[in-house]
């Protein structure tokens, strides 16, 4: 028998009884340091009952008290917030139903790669890319925007002892481990997208077979002058120039980060950077994520075939909309919004002032968990059943559980409020093992008796668009605040074992204290200077959001957002800073 993580992130690891992890490809029998701390870290910093304003109750209390809140008040003022705290498809997607079946309002799930994954789609008719089997038959690697060796690590293992080349705007891990970095101005990815394939046409080089409108991506490329290019990007022709003759010659294969889409540009930068290895004649010529080929139907598991929510708010608005009383009922699991939403602080403000009913289901003691009115016990993933996916390979994996369940399952939590709020519907009772079947196809007593079972690839067929193409470029403002994994964290998690670190700002010149201000909030953060950050460059591990006051950086995060897919900018521009 086997369980996987279903923590966010490319791997998806397979692990046997004895939390092993399998030597199949491509985890090949090796995990990362959350995956060995996984047993131990079972047991601490648990949420052990339910409670209400910190009084411990039972669960059925809690669930009493909740559904009061819910009746007193309108659908487009309550909201649920789930995100990928745990990708399985029992415990994020499925007891989302209640929340669509009573049409609250649901966020626009676009904190993480959504921006890319519609800025792709336009073009490819889908965002899937490269498998982890495509991988091999590559030689050379771009990797753009992306700290691999952290956030990917079996990915890195596939592709450490071949041709890299890193676009960055920092000196990252993966630049010095790669054979060739190119340090660019942030934001301006899309003008370097601009620049190669200039470069390609200029020289002959470019195939234009697979595209729809060759001609129309060339005159738009060449409205784009040199010295433009060069402004923007911060690189000299002559480096784009030898950017163009590897991507030529070397044919790579192009990781694409999700970081990209939190940039500002960031959509435009992806759409762009995706039609170049089509402009090589490679129609699986980059990797982004591969959740959208897999051939299951989220929707049908959410729900959202037959209801939908009452209004869909922007995960860039939350913080806003509680700002304005828009918002004063909120559920949250699998994620820690506190510690990931732009505005964050306003969630504390708010939930002080009495303005902001908030609910946490969670197996931690999260940030927003502590601060929450109700909170309420969840499992692990060692402690019930799941099934799960990965956005990098294609084994669909049954979790068996390894420990007794502590705590309320999110299936279990669903249905036992239903019954107090009184929703009949068939979609809330539907078995869940029948629904895993009808929405990935996958026989479930075979999965089960096998652990786990291969699913194939799906692609679009057809030629790649050229439109749309970007009408207008940003121009990005110094400093820039940019982000990267840190490879003891998985996004707030795992400060129970390798403890909580206060944001530390990472810049070209300053060692120090002092305030990080924009129009939205002021926060107190340490400075430390590092050769490795280009001067306008303010870099901080996305795991380190917190000041020591516990204050979320994100409070100084607005609530801009990407025109493909509503992802927030988070790498936000005119940081102001205050030395003291
Ligand atoms: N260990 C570990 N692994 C993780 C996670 C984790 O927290 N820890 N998180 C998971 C999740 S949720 C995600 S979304 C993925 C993210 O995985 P990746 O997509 O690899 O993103 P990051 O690790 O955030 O690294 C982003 C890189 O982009 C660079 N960058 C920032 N701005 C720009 C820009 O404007 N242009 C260019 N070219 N580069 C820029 C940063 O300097 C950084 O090196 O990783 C997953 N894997
Ligand atoms: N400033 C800034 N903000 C960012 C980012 C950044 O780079 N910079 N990165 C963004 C990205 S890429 C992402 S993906 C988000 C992630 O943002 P978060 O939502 O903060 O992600 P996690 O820390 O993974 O938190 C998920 C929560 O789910 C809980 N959880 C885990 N397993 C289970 C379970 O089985 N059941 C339940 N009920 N809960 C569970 C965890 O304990 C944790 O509290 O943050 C985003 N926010
Ligand atoms: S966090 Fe990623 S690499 Fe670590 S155990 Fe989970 S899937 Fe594997
Ligand atoms: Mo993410």
């Amino acid at each position: 028998m086997v369980h996987a993580c279903t923590r966010d992130c490319y791997d998806t690891c397979i692990f046997d009884d004895d939390h092993k992890p399998l030597n199949v490809f491509p985890i090949n029998g090796f995990t990362c340091s959350r995956g060995i701390a996984d047993l131990k870290r079972n047991d601490k910093n648990r949420i052990n009952s339910a409670y209400i304003e910190g009084k411990e109750v039972t669960i059925d209390e809690a669930l009493d008290y909740i559904s009061k809140e819910i009746r007193k008040r309108d659908k487009q003022e309550m909201l649920h917030i789930d995100y990928d705290g745990n990708q399985g498809l029992l415990t994020w997607y499925f007891p989302a139903r209640l929340w669509n079946v009573l049409g609250v309002a649901s966020t626009d799930y676009s904190i993480c790669s959504a921006e890319g994954h519609e800025a792709i789609k336009l073009h490819y008719g889908s965002s899937v890319g490269a498998f982890p089997e495509d991988f091999m038959n590559f030689n050379s690697f771009v990797i753009w925007g992306s700290e691999t060796v952290f956030s990917f690590i079996h990915g890195w293992n596939l592709i450490k002892d071949k041709y890299k080349i890193v676009i960055d705007v920092r000196i990252s891990e993966t630049a010095k481990r790669s054979e060739k970095y190119y340090l660019i101005k942030p934001g301006s990815d899309a003008y370097l997208a601009i620049g190669i394939m200039k470069k390609l046409f200029e020289r002959g080089l470019a195939s234009t077979s697979l595209l729809d409108e060759p001609e129309r991506l060339k005159s738009y490329i060449f409205s784009f002058s040199d010295d433009v290019i060069e402004e923007y990007t911060g690189l000299r022709m002559e480096e784009i120039n030898e950017l163009a003759e590897l991507y030529y010659e070397k044919k790579p294969l192009t990781i694409i980060g999700f970081a990209l889409g939190r940039t500002i540009n960031g959509g435009d930068s992806i759409s762009l950077i995706s039609l170049i290895p089509a402009l090589l004649g490679m129609r699986v010529g980059f990797y982004y994520s591969n959740s959208q080929g897999l051939g299951i139907d989220f929707k049908y598991l959410r729900g959202l075939h037959k209801y939908s929510p009452s209004r869909i708010v922007g995960m860039a608005e939350i913080g806003k909309e509680i700002e304005e009383g828009k918002i004063t009922f909120i559920f949250t699991w699998n994620s820690n919004p506190l510690h990931s939403l732009p505005m964050s602080d306003r969630i504390c403000e708010a939930v002080k002032e009495g303005r902001l009913f908030l609910v946490v289901h969670d197996p931690f003691w999260s940030e927003t968990a502590k601060i929450a009115n109700v909170v309420l016990p969840a499992p692990t993933y060692l402690e019930k059943e799941d099934v799960v996916y990965s956005y990098w390979h294609n084994y669909l994996i049954y979790n068996k559980p390894m420990f007794p369940k502590r705590g309320i399952t999110e299936i279990e939590l669903m249905r036992m409020l239903a019954r107090k709020l009184e929703v009949n519907d068939d979609l809330i009772y539907e078995d869940e093992w029948l629904a895993i079947e009808r929405a990935t196809r996958v026989n479930v007593n075979e999965l089960k008796s096998r652990g786990f079972v291969k699913l194939k690839p799906k692609y679009p067929e057809g030629k790649i668009k050229v439109e749309p193409l970007p009408s207008k470029l940003n121009k990005v403002n110094e400093y820039v605040i940019v982000y990267s994994s840190h490879p003891n964290y998985t996004n707030s998690q795992f400060k129970e074992i390798y403890g909580n670190r206060e944001a530390i700002i990472f810049n070209s010149d300053y060692d120090g204290e002092g305030y990080l201000v924009t129009d939205y909030g002021k926060i107190r953060v340490k400075f430390k200077k590092d050769v490795s950050i280009p001067r306008g460059v303010l870099f901080v591990y996305k795991s380190t959001l917190f000041t020591l006051e516990g204050k979320p950086l994100n409070s100084i995060i607005g609530y801009q957002k990407g025109k493909y897919g509503g992802t927030p900018i988070l790498n936000i521009d005119s940081v102001k800073i205050i030395r003291i």
